[in-house]
């Protein structure tokens, strides 16, 4: 029997393949694995540990905290500070960015992250994630972190991926060369290959959107769902679990659009562009497909402020340039 590749095998290999991905990154990259093992194992027991419920506390956003938000966040600054690859790290249960050691000044990357996604689910069993970015430091080595080594482009990453809690445990992530999906084999605590190069089928039926939202939705939002509604019997479905990583997750696996559109009363929509949407839209254009806002790409969009919320759109091609259309028949 041959022995599967491993998630450390992996980014090793792609280390000599690849002379842009240096051994601090594979370290990198080996310390999520770890803090995402050390997370699921505590998601997977929550309900036994009395951790799950509020933590009493909000975020910067204002939003109830769970006690496995805090957990999740805590875990992963704890391990990632620990290791000497990352400079600052951005994170949307806090405030501040994180400078890692003295201001910054040592390290050569920054991360982003949302540690733990889809809060509302955690109470109830239903999966939920953790989402990555991870961001070459501006300033020279030996210089402390200023705002603009945070708030980079999209296209300046170069490495994201998700962790998703779910039935199993995957890891996948991109480097920009494909994306690849882990699956966790809890028996011996490895992450082992399951998904090698992830693409989105051709085609994708599946919209993902909270329809209590419409009526506060623009025109082209609702025309573009009124359609997919019209088109039921060609095999147009509705899949929502409000837990952005597994609807992603679904709609790449089996073809399909996300949307968290502008609303009425939230202009900029709910998700964050630097912790949720720009790294699943990298992951998303590896894998052949699209990701906007109201006025083009995410991952061309510059931040302005670490928190920055935008409208989102993201999966199958075919999907994403059929909202376009209706975007630009609006303008
Ligand atoms: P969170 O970061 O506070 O968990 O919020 C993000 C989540 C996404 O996972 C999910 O897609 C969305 O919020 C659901 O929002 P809504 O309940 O408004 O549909
Ligand atoms: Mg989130």
């Amino acid at each position: 029997m041959s022995k599967a590749t491993t998630f450390g095998e992996f980014i090793m290999d792609g280390q000599a393949e690849f002379p842009f991905v240096s051994g601090q990154l594979t370290r990198l990259l080996t310390d999520i694995g770890v803090a995402a093992k050390i997370v699921n194992h505590q998601v997977n027991r929550a309900g036994l540990a009395g951790i799950l419920g509020d933590a009493g506390s909000t975020n910067i956003q204002d939003e109830t905290q769970q006690k496995l938000d805090v957990f999740a966040d805590v875990t992963f600054m704890r391990i990632l500070t620990a290791g000497k690859s990352v400079a600052g790290i951005g994170s949307e249960e806090q405030e501040e960015p994180i400078l890692c050691g003295d201001l910054g000044k040592a390290g050569k990357y920054i991360v982003l992250i949302d540690p733990l996604d889809g809060s509302s689910n955690v109470d109830v069993n239903v999966s939920i994630g953790t989402i990555f970015r991870i961001q070459r430091r501006k300033t020279p080595m030996g210089e402390p972190l200023t705002k603009h080594d945070f708030l980079q482009a999209g296209t300046e990453q170069v490495a994201s991926g998700y962790v998703l809690y779910g039935s199993s445990t995957m890891l996948v992530y991109t480097t920009g060369s494909g994306v690849n999906g882990f699956t966790l084999d809890p028996a011996v605590g490895e992450f082992f290959l399951s998904h090698p190069g992830m693409k989105f089928p051709e085609i994708g039926k599946i919209y993902s959107m909270n329809d209590a939202l419409l009526s506060k939705c623009s025109t082209p939002t609702k025309l573009f769902i009124e359609e997919c509604r019209e088109n039921t019997d060609a095999g147009f479905i509705a899949r929502y679990i409000g837990s952005l990583v597994s609807d992603f997750h679904r709609n790449l696996i089996h073809g399909g659009i996300y949307l968290y559109p502008s609303l009425k009363d939230k202009p900029e929509g709910k998700l964050r562009l630097l912790y949720e949407c720009s790294p699943l839209a990298f992951i998303a254009e590896q894998a052949g497909g699209l990701a906007i806002d109201d006025h083009g790409s995410i991952l061309e969009k510059t931040p302005t402020d670490l928190h920055q919320r935008v409208p989102y759109y993201v999966g199958n091609k075919n999907l994403v340039e059929a909202f376009l259309k209706f975007q630009q028949a609006e303008k």
